[in-house]
């Protein structure tokens, strides 16, 4: 080694130095590309860490379920309850009258006769039903009238299921549905209207009211607390001015807004009063100038109470305005539950809901096959009803709703 130049000694330990230098470079180069091979895919690698958090932060804190949700369990139960007075009044008559080995004869085909129509089943629906359930009895050579309880059952489905209809919760290609509601005096309009906004909103639609009862200021209000309860927009114009404007008003501001569902209010009236029938006609001819394909739906409330009145009720109104659904309300507080019969034998107008108390969430869907289950196979114990409006009252406090002070902070004149 003594005899090696120091230049060259020099020369190859430098020339170590850049080998060994430019080995580890090119490793760590392979390193480098290697994490930025993978940070290019790197969404697709990262994203397994990401979906186990985001599941497992779903499966810490489910989504809060909505009151209807809650109740779900409940809800054939509360029908049931709801339906208690006409299940009393009438299924527990019928039993009677079907009981103790009784003989299928005139007499009791006319002791039947007289049951339903003095049940608010009217004459023409009566009469139909007793027609098919003597074909059947015929039929069958029936001599127990024991099975006709379950012949009557039939038919009573059959019938219902002839008239009904889904109020849809949005419009057709993003624009807002938009239900007008009518109805005689005190049928339970706002009422409807409230507990509809409150089930849409649960469902995540945005939902805007047309306090177009201008009759009387208290209506006006009435519909802001409903909106407030129910997390929806309401528009409004002073008492006594025209429903019409405050309806084009409502409309517009569903269509500008992105609202799903735009519910229009309107005052009571007689259906036997031409001028105020007459009305009815502007307003919807003033919401189809806003939006042609509106109202989607004009929904004609009808109080279960009024009984055979209340067919009376909706041949004028689909005169007057083309009532495309019906909401039956007050179930609950009536024996003449056997009325929604009579409407869908005697009227082309389906049912879409039925309210079964004064609280938000006793408006249900109508489902005929709930609704016969609930009243012919419902437990009768399964008393106690929905909460009624002192209750509901009760929770605005809980709630910190106020009218007054609804009435000032969620004005959206237009
Ligand atoms: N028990 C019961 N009461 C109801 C139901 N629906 C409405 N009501 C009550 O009926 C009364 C009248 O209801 P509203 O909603 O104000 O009726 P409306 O048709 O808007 O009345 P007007 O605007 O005056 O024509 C109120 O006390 C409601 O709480 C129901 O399904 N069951
Ligand atoms: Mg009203």
């Amino acid at each position: 080694m003594s005899g090696l130049p120091v230049e060259l000694i020099v020369g190859i330990v430098v020339a170590v130095f850049v080998v060994v230098g430019g080995l580890v470079a090119f490793i760590k180069g392979r390193r480098r590309s290697d994490w930025d091979a993978l940070d290019d895919s790197g969404p697709s690698e990262l994203l397994p860490a990401e979906k186990a958090k985001a599941s497992s932060t779903t499966a810490v804190s489910p989504k809060p379920k909505t009151p209807a949700e809650q109740n779900e369990g409940g809800v054939f139960k509360r029908l049931v309850a709801g339906l208690a007075r006409t299940r009393g009044q009438v299924v527990e008559r019928l039993d009677t009258l079907f009981s103790g080995g009784k003989k299928v004869d005139d007499a009791l085909w006319q002791e039947l006769e007289e049951l339903l129509i003095t049940s608010d089943v009217g004459v023409r629906a009566t009469h139909g039903l007793l027609d098919r359930m003597k074909a059947r009895a015929a039929k069958e050579e029936l001599e127990d009238a024991a099975r006709l309880r379950t012949i009557l059952r039939e038919e009573v489905l059959d019938v219902l299921n002839r008239r009904v209809t889904r109020l849809p919760m949005s419009g057709p290609d993003g624009t807002p549905l938009v239900v007008m509601v009518v109805g005689v005096n005190g049928a339970g309009k706002t009422t409807t209207i409230g507990k509809l906004a409150a089930r849409a909103t649960g469902q995540g639609k945005k939902v805007l009211i047309g306090a177009g009862d201008t009759f009387r200021a208290a209506a006006i209000e009435q519909v802001v607390v409903w909106g407030k309860r129910a997390g929806a927009e309401v528009v409004r114009h002073e008492a006594g001015s025209d429903p019409a404007a405050v309806s084009h008003d409502a409309v517009t501001a569903g269509l500008a807004r992105g609202a799903d569902l735009v519910i229009v209010d309107t005052a009571g009236r007689l259906h036997t009063k031409s001028d105020l029938m007459a009305e009815l006609g502007k307003v919807h001819r003033v919401i189809k100038k806003v939006q042609p394909a509106a109202p989607h739906e004009v929904l004609l409330v009808l109080d279960s109470t009024n009984g055979q009145n209340a067919i009376a009720q909706a041949k004028q109104f689909a005169e007057a305005v083309g009532v495309t659904a019906i909401a039956l309300t007050k179930l609950d507080g009536t024996a003449r539950g056997g009325v929604i019969i009579a409407i869908a034998e005697e009227l082309e107008i389906p049912v879409a809901l039925i309210g079964i108390g004064e609280g938000m969430d006793d408006l249900r869907d109508f489902d005929p096959e709930a609704f016969v289950a609930a009243l012919f196979d419902g437990d009768a114990s399964a008393l106690g009803r929905g909460s009624n409006s002192a209750a509901e009252a009760a929770n605005d406090e809980r709630r910190g709703i106020a009218a007054e002070e609804a009435v000032g902070s969620s004005s959206a004149q237009g």
